[in-house]
């Protein structure tokens, strides 16, 4: 096993990864230092009394007289100061990778650019029906590290990309990559396929890989592991229809009738299926699943109906912080009102120019608000406005919305320009929105 009892041990962000890293250590007997870029983290006042701590700038002196550094996935592994620790040989890792070092209990391992909170959520489910003890971290909001405190006899790791640059010794009993769309793009120095590469890494010492055929791209052949698809008609698992019905089918065999059950969203079928692929993968009992799938609720700030008053429908999807999950919400939407849409905040270099022709054939006022909530809105010109702030826009939405509308905020957007993170802007659309109506 790994000892870290004769190393200079430093942790790069005081966000949730950093303090789970530090509760690592000092159960450890060792005591780590950390270094947060920000004047005022949210999380100082966590700092236990006995860690040294620097703030406002990575400085160089202790990164390059530390032997093992623990990088927060909001950092991004390409500053020049950390290229040269590299090269200097330092150690630079993530929590995950940390987290995986220590632990033998089996893993399922899940990244996608949209849907992984929602397939780790119902497969948690399905396990725990099933009988085992499981614990789901990770990206999701929990850190990996608390869950070694639990007696578990499954792991689920739902993984960003941002958390796969940094692991090297993580051996999942399964792994799958959902889908992959554009975002990040501000944190990849080559772009797309930098982006694409990384998430692909989950695979890497996986026992069983469970990939998506529709994502030709990656299909890539190792004899020595066993693989599982799913996505197109010819795969292992695909959905299909049958005249209003949706299926989910495994061999040319329908398995299970969406309508009779509680998952009714285009995008969710997939993301049942891929719960299913991995549940029979699993030897999770079928019954177990048509139970959860029966039972399901789609997770907050994810496309949620968070109040209805004089039939206008307030939706929180403020989880939707890229352009693909805007553009899953406007193909949920069906209305003959105005869906009055929320878009902003810090776009992390995406082209809005891909939302276009989608919005282009919606009745659809859009109000951009946030750090580039100017730029965006130039893009979509008559059809929306630049207002500062949510609120403000909010409040000017709610003087014009009338019955049969939609308010939808879906910012496609990363919250922290003028957030704490995606929590924090939906609970304040859900005040304001019964507040206002
Ligand atoms: N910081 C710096 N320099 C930077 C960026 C951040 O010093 O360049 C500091 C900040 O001042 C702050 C700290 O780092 O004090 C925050 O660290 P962090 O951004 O890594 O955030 P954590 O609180 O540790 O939360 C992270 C994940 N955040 C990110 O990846 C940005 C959380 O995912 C995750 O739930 C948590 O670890 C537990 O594992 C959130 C997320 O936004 C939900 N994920 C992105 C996404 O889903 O798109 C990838």
């Amino acid at each position: 096993s790994y000892k870290y009892s004769d190393k200079k041990i430093l942790i790069l962000g005081m966000g949730l990864t950093g303090i789970s890293c530090i509760n690592f250590f000092l159960k450890r007997g060792v005591v780590p230092k950390i270094i947060d870029e920000s004047n005022k983290p949210y999380y100082l006042n966590k700092i236990p009394k006995n860690i040294q701590y620097k703030l406002g700038s990575l400085e160089k002196t202790w990164i390059l007289e530390s032997d093992l550094i623990i990088i927060s996935p909001g950092i991004s592994s390409f500053k020049p100061i950390l290229i040269e620790a590299r090269m200097l040989g330092i150690e630079i890792i993530s929590d995950i990778e940390l987290f995986s070092r220590e632990t033998t209990v089996p893993i399922i391992s899940i990244t996608g650019t949209n849907g992984k909170s929602t397939v780790a959520t119902i497969v948690k489910n399905i396990a725990k029906k099933s009988g085992y003890k499981v614990y789901l971290g990770g990206n999701i909001g929990f850190p990996a590290l608390d869950m070694l405190e639990k007696k578990a006899d499954l792991y689920i790791l739902e993984l960003s990309s941002f958390q796969l640059e940094n692991i090297f010794s993580l051996k999942s009993k399964l792994s799958v990559v959902l889908n992959i769309n554009e975002d990040h793009l501000d944190r990849y120095p080559d772009g797309f396929q930098q982006y694409k590469k990384i998430k692909l890494s989950i695979y890497k010492n996986s026992e069983i890989c469970l990939i998506n055929l529709r994502e030709k791209k990656y299909c890539f052949k190792n004899k020595h592991k066993k693989y599982i698809t799913f996505g197109t008609n010819d795969s292992d698992y695909y959905v299909s229809s049958i005249k209003d019905k949706i299926f989910l089918y495994y061999k040319q065999k329908k398995i299970f009738d969406m309508s009779k059950t509680s998952i009714h969203e285009h995008q969710n079928y997939e993301n049942a299926l891929v719960s299913l692929a991995i549940s029979d993968a699993m030897n999770f009992p079928r019954d177990k699943v048509k139970y959860v799938f029966s039972n399901f609720k789609s997770l907050p700030h994810r496309f949620q109906i968070v109040h209805k008053h004089n039939d206008i429908s307030w939706i929180n999807d403020s989880k939707s912080t890229n352009i693909n999950s805007t553009k899953i919400a406007l193909s949920n939407i069906n209305t003959k009102g105005t869906i009055w849409l929320l878009l902003g905040g810090d776009k992390k270099s995406a082209n809005f120019q891909i939302l276009k022709n989608d919005l282009e054939k919606l009745k659809v006022k859009i109000y951009c608000f946030g750090k580039d909530g100017m730029n965006i809105a130039k893009i979509f010109q008559k059809k929306s406005i630049y207002i500062e702030n949510l609120k403000d826009a909010m409040i000017l939405i709610s003087k014009e919305v009338m019955s049969g509308d939609i308010v939808l905020l879906s910012p496609g957007c990363s919250s922290k320009d003028q957030f704490k993170n995606f929590e924090e802007r939906g609970n304040l659309f859900i005040t304001l929105s019964k507040e206002l109506s």
